[in-house]
């Protein structure tokens, strides 16, 4: 496995501004590394204080594509008990698979424009690490919640949690490149109705540029 990694420390800002906090805008939240650049990617949960989750009754099917020997999407949350499939659009065939303790499984190899008969059923809360048995640099993250309130941040650095009730919540950030001793932190946020709540925190990310596609040297053919 042929990697560069370019290790380096930055850090996330995230402010929280709460309208209206029950449909009307839900929870938005900004993460800014530390250069104010928004950064992509990072999962926002939120746990309501006492304890009380009404959790959905139905949760859809999720699908994680394959597509120009890529992951897409890099970063995928989901509530506990989610359905993923990994349909295979790409031109050659992939084998999926993870070995992290909240869901190991594996897809043996499967050609293009097929997808798996059954789906993966992701039943424990945790980070799932998927990849390729074919193609080293294939990753992609799963993050398995038991909330229903959580969003992912866009390229514009910011994600909305929509449906929130009013309460307290303990809010966390994940992000797959965060720094082991910044796993554990979060904030709590007091959402009251008809009134705007905000908190900004900041956390430290160890960030990996690492190539997640086909390296140019490499031939498609030899992959296949
Ligand atoms: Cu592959």
């Amino acid at each position: 496995m042929c990697l560069h990694i370019n290790r380096f420390l930055f850090t996330i800002f995230i402010l929280f501004t709460c309208t209206n906090v029950y449909a009307e805008g839900g929870m938005i939240v900004k993460v800014l590394n530390d250069d104010g650049k928004p950064v992509e990617n990072a999962v926002i949960s939120a746990k309501p204080m006492d304890g009380e989750i009404i959790k959905p009754t139905t949760t859809p099917p999720t699908i994680i594509d394959q597509i120009d020997k890529t992951f897409i999407d890099y970063v995928t949350p989901v509530i506990v008990g989610t359905k993923i499939n990994f349909p295979n659009n790409d031109k050659i065939r992939h084998h999926v698979y993870s070995f992290s303790p909240a869901k190991k499984f594996e897809i043996p190899l499967y050609p293009p424009g097929k997808e798996p008969n059954e789906p993966v059923v992701f039943d424990n809360p945790g980070v799932v690490v998927i990849g390729c048995n074919i193609h080293d640099w294939m990753k992609a993250y799963i993050y398995v919640l038991d909330t229903p309130y959580f969003a992912k941040t866009k390229t514009d650095g910011i994600a909305v949690i929509q449906g929130v009730p009013v309460g307290k919540y303990k809010v966390e950030v994940w992000h797959p490149h965060l720094k082991k001793s910044q796993e554990v932190m979060s904030h709590v946020v007091d959402l009251v109705k008809g009134k705007d709540g905000s908190v900004s925190f900041d956390i430290k990310v160890v960030d990996e540029l690492k190539k997640r596609r086909a390296p140019n040297s490499f031939g498609g053919d030899n992959y296949r």
